[in-house]
């Protein structure tokens, strides 16, 4: 390849990133990483983190108390955590740059479980803009009438050899037997170890989950925290309402032991993430997938990457982009817009208003461009026809007239 690998070029280019990264701000995409940061992975396919223990996604629904049913869905929103922030780490040895996912880009899944309590849960997750990037998913499990539907965007800062993400968004999770929800918001987040060359997420400030029963969960991100000296720390409260005293504390590392305590700071149950099992996510066969899915869109750049071949890597990257351009200008042309599969814009959602105007929690701090982004159940249904039809519509004629 025309890329040097030695330990001296890598570090030549690595500390040419850092200088370049002082003038940085914005939008992550912008960003221009050295090639051996790059991993083959989209941020569309970050969805599915929310997903890989589907027992704990479904479990707050066969709780017959409240209280109950808001401590089962904060378990189970900390324990995707070490998933959704520690995996690159985990598999690639450092955080890496995902690949910067094109307009209508999809991830498409279903995790199936061995337990028919559980059952299957369906994965669809979508980018609904590329300027800014966003991108949209829900997951659903019929069986149990459990749903959760959200969007994400970033805003991404550097100073003192740290990048510093804002996530934009929000996710709601909806319990069909209860008719109960809980706005979920998500936390904010700096890059560690950018000096060293080993870049890793350390989450930080205030996260909430918001029931529509009025039980309140925060998690307080501590990071290596002076009381603990460990890496990801955070406490974490269950209250009612104005309650002085929280019904429940978790505490403890969230990429690896925490402890659930009572009122009474009694322990109750405690947890391992990092051994507990996560069921894999079933994707079609790439000869089965539609032109617009990630895995089959980005084989190529993929393929090139895992040879460690920078330039083919980055003629296959540019083909795409250069594909989606032409994409967007013949959509300007023809006065059409990409018409998003599975989700829609909006500008009010009620599901999060009903929530967020009790607690005081902003609405325009969560918009992308102006909208909310919520799934769209008749366009799924028509998706889910459309590709039940033996022929798929070639890609350039799946725009529409807006
Ligand atoms: C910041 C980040 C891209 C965004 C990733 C998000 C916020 C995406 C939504 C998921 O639900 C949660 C999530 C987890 C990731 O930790 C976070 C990524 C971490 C690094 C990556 C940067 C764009 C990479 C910067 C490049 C560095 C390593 C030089």
């Amino acid at each position: 390849t025309s890329t040097p690998t030695s330990s001296a070029s890598k570090s030549g280019s690595w500390s040419s990133f850092l200088k370049s990264m002082a003038s940085f701000s914005g939008d992550l995409t912008s960003m221009t990483a050295p090639p051996f940061i790059l991993s083959s992975t989209s941020l569309v396919e970050y969805s599915a983190y929310w997903g890989e223990n589907p027992e704990l996604f479904v479990a707050p629904t066969f709780e017959a108390d409240p209280e109950l049913r808001a401590l089962s869905v904060l378990k189970w929103f900390l324990a995707t955590l070490r998933r959704q922030y520690t995996s690159r780490n985990e598999k690639l040895g450092s955080e890496k740059k995902p690949l910067n996912p094109f307009l209508g880009e999809l991830f498409l899944g279903v995790w199936k479980s061995e337990d028919p309590k559980v059952g299957d849960t369906r994965l669809i997750s979508e980018q609904v803009s590329h300027h800014p990037p966003v991108t949209a998913y829900a997951l659903i499990n019929e069986k149990n009438g459990v749903r959760l539907e959200g969007y994400n965007g970033q805003k991404a800062g550097f100073s003192r050899m740290t990048i510093s993400v804002t996530q934009i968004g929000h996710a709601l999770l909806h319990l069909d037997q209860w008719d109960e929800d809980y706005l979920i918001t998500l936390p904010s987040l700096h890059i560690e170890g950018l000096v060293t060359g080993s870049p890793f997420v350390e989450l930080n400030k205030k996260s909430y989950i918001y029931s529509s029963t009025g039980y309140t969960a925060t998690v307080d991100y501590s990071g290596r925290g002076w009381l603990s000296g460990k890496k990801n720390s955070f406490t974490a409260t269950l209250q009612k309402d104005t309650a002085s005293k929280p019904a429940y504390t978790i505490s403890g590392q969230w990429s690896g032991d925490f402890v659930v305590k009572d009122a009474n700071k009694k322990d109750i149950e405690s947890y391992t993430s990092n051994s507990h099992p996560t069921t894999p996510l079933t994707l079609a066969p790439i000869e089965a997938q539609s032109p617009l899915e990630s895995r089959k869109a980005w084989s190529k750049v993929a393929e090139a990457l895992a040879a460690g071949d920078y330039e083919a890597t980055s003629a296959e990257k540019s083909k795409i982009e250069n594909e989606q351009r032409e994409l967007r200008k013949k959509e300007k042309e023809e006065g059409k817009e990409w018409q998003r599969r599975y989700f829609s814009a909006v500008e009010t959602d009620p599901r999060f208003e009903a929530i967020a105007s009790k607690v005081g929690f902003s609405a325009e701090t969560e918009k992308t461009g102006g909208y909310f982004w919520v799934f769209d159940g008749e366009k799924t249904k028509r998706a889910d026809a459309e590709a039940a039809a033996p022929a798929q519509a070639p890609v350039a004629e799946q725009v529409v007239a807006e």
